[in-house]
C-alpha cells in the first residue's frame, strides 16, 4: 500500500523493584566471594551479616569452602553458625582474623560506620579490630553525610550499675549537638547485651563534629564499655542499591 511497515516497540520489561532484604542478600553474597580456604572469619551479626553466614555454611556444605573456621560476633550468630555446621573458635584461640563480614546501621563517606543497634557492638568490635580485612555489608539506606545523620540511634554499652548517672554524663558530652541519651528498652525490660550490660542510645540533633575526639570523650566515662563507632576500621564496603552493587575501598 505504499505504507512504511511498522515496526512495533519492544515491550519494555517491567522494572524490577528489589526489597531492602534481597538488597541485603545481593551485598552479602558479593562480600563473601572475599573468603577462601583456610581462612579464620569474623561472622558478623544483624539480617544482612545472616545472609553470609548462611552463604558460608551452602558454600562449606558443596564443599567449595574448606578448613574455615568462624568466630562469632553474638549469642545469636553463635547458634546459626552451630546450625550449618560452620566450625568455631575464638580470639583466645585464634588472635588473628583474616576476614570478617558485617553488617553496619550508618556508613559515612569516609567508611566510618554507626554499628550496634543490634545490640552486639562490643564483640562485633572485639572481632572487627582483630581482622585483616573488614568487609561491611549494607544496602543503600545506610549510607549517611556524617555519623548520627539518620537521625537514629548511636547506641553505648554501659554496665549497668547507675546507668542514669552514666546516661547524662554521655548526653551532658554532647549537648553542643543537641544529644538525647535514651536507655534501650526492650519488652519494657532494660535490653541486656551478650555480656550482661545496658545499652544507652544517643540521638543527634546536629553534627558531632570530630569523631575522634567524640570517641576518645565517650570511651574516657567511666561506667562506658565500648559505643558504636567503628572509626577507621572498614578496608571495603559493599553497597547494593536499585542501579547495582558499589564496592568502597578504603
Ligand atoms: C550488626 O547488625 C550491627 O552492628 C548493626 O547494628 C546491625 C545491622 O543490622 P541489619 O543488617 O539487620 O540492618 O551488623
Amino acid at each position: 500500500t505504499g505504507f512504511p511497515s511498522l515496526s512495533l516497540p519492544t515491550p519494555l520489561s517491567p522494572p524490577v523493584i528489589l526489597t531492602q532484604d534481597e538488597l541485603k542478600k545481593i551485598a552479602a553474597y558479593k562480600a563473601v566471594e572475599f573468603v577462601e580456604s583456610g581462612m579464620v572469619l569474623g561472622l558478623g551479626t544483624g539480617s544482612t551479616a545472616k545472609h553470609a553466614v548462611d552463604r558460608i555454611g551452602e558454600l562449606l556444605r558443596q564443599g567449595t569452602l574448606k578448613n574455615i573456621v568462624g568466630i562469632p560476633t553474638s549469642k545469636k550468630t553463635h547458634e546459626q553458625a552451630v546450625s550449618l555446621g560452620i566450625p568455631l573458635s575464638d580470639l583466645n584461640e585464634h588472635p588473628v582474623v583474616d576476614l570478617a563480614i558485617d553488617g553496619a546501621d550508618e556508613v559515612d563517606p569516609d567508611l566510618n560506620l554507626v554499628k550496634g543497634r543490634g545490640g552486639s557492638l562490643l564483640r562485633e568490635k572485639m572481632v572487627e579490630g582483630a581482622c585483616k580485612k573488614f568487609v561491611v555489608i549494607v544496602d543503600e539506606s545506610k549510607l549517611v553525610n556524617y555519623l548520627g545523620g539518620s537521625g537514629l540511634a548511636m547506641p553505648v554499652e554501659i554496665i549497668p550499675f547507675c546507668w542514669k548517672f552514666t546516661a547524662k554524663r554521655l548526653q551532658d558530652l554532647f549537648e553542643d549537638a543537641g544529644c538525647s541519651a535514651e536507655l534501650r528498652i526492650e519488652n519494657g525490660e532494660p535490653f541486656v547485651t551478650d555480656n550482661g550490660n545496658y545499652i544507652v542510645n544517643l540521638f543527634f540533633k546536629r553534627d558531632i563534629g570530630d569523631l575522634k575526639a567524640a570517641s576518645d570523650a565517650i570511651l574516657r566515662i567511666a561506667g562506658v564499655v565500648e559505643h558504636g563507632m567503628f572509626l577507621d576500621m572498614a578496608t571495603t564496603v559493599i553497597v547494593a542499591g536499585e542501579l547495582g552493587i558499589t564496592v568502597k575501598n578504603k
